[in-house]
């Protein structure tokens, strides 16, 4: 039945008869590209750089307003007991999607002020606004994960807020599948690996600091992850398939100039870039528990949220894609969830009690109870782990 939805989608579509997960795509593109989406991705992308540099001012003008907001702290009450302070959540791209459900789910609870670690300033404001999340559970703070500098300049200017940091959430991501030839970060690093993966890989380096010293009772740190990085489900042996082979591209900068633009060295592929990068951020977050756990006593934690059909992460796919998919995945594979529901699955991995157990992959099953998921073999790899930690340590300038 779901291999019989999927031959209607894509002419590009095969369908060997034998093994359940040998579902092939020719191109990974699944529909291919119209030249008008690709000259709308050309004007886009240079109308998104103003935009972008316009907002960096706004943040750094913002940035400087939030410096002057006095940190709340553990208050004693009169009977001498003393109340929980509000917890204060770093969440990366909290304009759309799941980071935009997620900052809505915990800033309803009242318990959580929320500071929404956004590219682009006036997009976050609207979409706090839109969301109906009240002004004093919220701050907007610049942060473009595709530049370290800018990555460097959120921890100063968070640092400068005077807030404490009790969970951090890295959750932006940009997904490319269309895209003929790579694009780069500002730093020369294949976009999707250099945002997903190095961008939340420098900033949660640098944060470590703070959460550290948090006094708050439980403190997290939490990487997105997906079933499609997993290759031991039949979603991620949808190809391209994930896999960081001996990780000589990532060790040669993926630069696409004297090295592949691709970690393990082969031909660019925005769809197996996006997956090779959830692949990292699950093996972080595995190194990061085992490097830190026990000395900190931070919550290190990874999870696939449910698929969220009809987020912006598939605005640079097709339009017959992004209406088919929420389709497919609600009737077909019965997969889909709610940015809603999404929203409230993320949020639990940041303040539910039960949920404090550290190295886990977290999922959720048909009613919605979430359960410790087995990650692939590639993506549990502890060598691995350690080999990406280190080479992306000499990328981001921290070795
Ligand atoms: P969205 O596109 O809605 O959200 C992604 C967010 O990342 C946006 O806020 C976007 O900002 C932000 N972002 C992109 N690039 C940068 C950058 N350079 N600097 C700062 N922020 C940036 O997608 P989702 O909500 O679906 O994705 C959220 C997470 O969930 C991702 O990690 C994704 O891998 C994961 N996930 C999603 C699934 C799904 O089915 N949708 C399934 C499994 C995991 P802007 O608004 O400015 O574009
Ligand atoms: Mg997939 C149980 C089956 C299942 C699930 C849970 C997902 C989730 N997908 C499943 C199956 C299939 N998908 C099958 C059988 C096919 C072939 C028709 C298929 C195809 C497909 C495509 C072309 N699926 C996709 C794409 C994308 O472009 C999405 C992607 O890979 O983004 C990286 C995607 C996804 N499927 C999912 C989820 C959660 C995604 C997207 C988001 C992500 O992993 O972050």
């Amino acid at each position: 039945m779901a291999l019989q939805a999927a031959s209607l989608v894509s002419p590009a579509l095969s369908v060997p008869k034998e093994g359940k997960c040998s579902v092939c795509l020719k191109d990974s593109s699944l529909f291919g590209i119209s030249l008008s989406d690709h000259l709308k991705s050309e004007f886009s992308s240079s109308t998104l750089r103003c935009k972008r540099e316009l907002n960096q001012q706004i943040g750094a003008i913002r940035a400087q307003t939030t410096a002057t907001i006095a940190p709340e702290v553990n208050k004693a009450a009169p009977d001498g007991k003393k109340t929980l302070r509000k917890g204060s959540v770093v969440i990366t791209g909290a304009s759309s999607g799941l980071g935009l459900a997620t900052a809505k789910a915990l800033a309803e609870t009242g318990k959580w002020h929320v500071i929404m670690a956004c590219r682009d300033f006036l997009k976050a404001e609207r979409a706090a606004k839109s969301a109906g999340i009240s002004k004093e559970n919220y701050t907007v703070m610049h942060l473009d994960l595709a530049s370290l500098d800018s990555v460097r300049q959120f921890v100063d200017n968070f640092r400068q807020s005077g807030r404490p940091l009790d969970v951090l959430v890295c959750n932006a991501a940009v997904y490319l599948p269309t895209a003929k030839e790579p694009t780069f970060t500002a730093e020369g690093f294949e976009l999707s690996v250099g945002t997903n993966h190095l961008g939340h890989f420098l900033l949660s380096r640098l944060l470590l600091e703070d959460l550290n010293k948090s006094d708050y009772p439980s403190k997290r740190l939490i990487i997105v992850g997906s079933i499609t990085g997993n290759t031991n489900t039949l979603a991620g042996n949808v190809p391209p398939k994930a896999n960081l082979g001996d990780l000589r591209g990532l060790a040669g900068g993926l630069s696409g100039l004297n090295s592949s633009s691709m970690i393990d060295g082969g031909e660019f592929d925005g769809a197996k870039a996006y997956k090779d990068s959830k692949v990292c951020n699950m093996l972080t977050m595995q190194e990061f528990h085992r490097r830190y756990h026990e000395e900190t006593g931070i919550t290190f934690a990874s999870l696939y949220p449910g698929c969220i059909a009809t987020t912006g992460l598939f605005r640079e796919h097709i339009p017959l894609f992004r209406i088919l998919f929420p389709v497919f995945q609600k009737f077909i594979t019965k997969g889909y969830v709610s940015e809603e529901e999404s929203g409230k699955r993320l949020a639990q991995v940041v303040s539910e009690p039960s949920l404090t157990k550290s190295g886990v992959y977290w999922s959720w099953n048909k009613n919605s109870a979430s359960f410790e998921n087995q990650l692939s073999q590639e993506a549990s790899d502890a060598e691995k782990a350690r080999r990406v930690w280190e080479l992306s340590e000499k990328l981001v300038g921290l070795a």
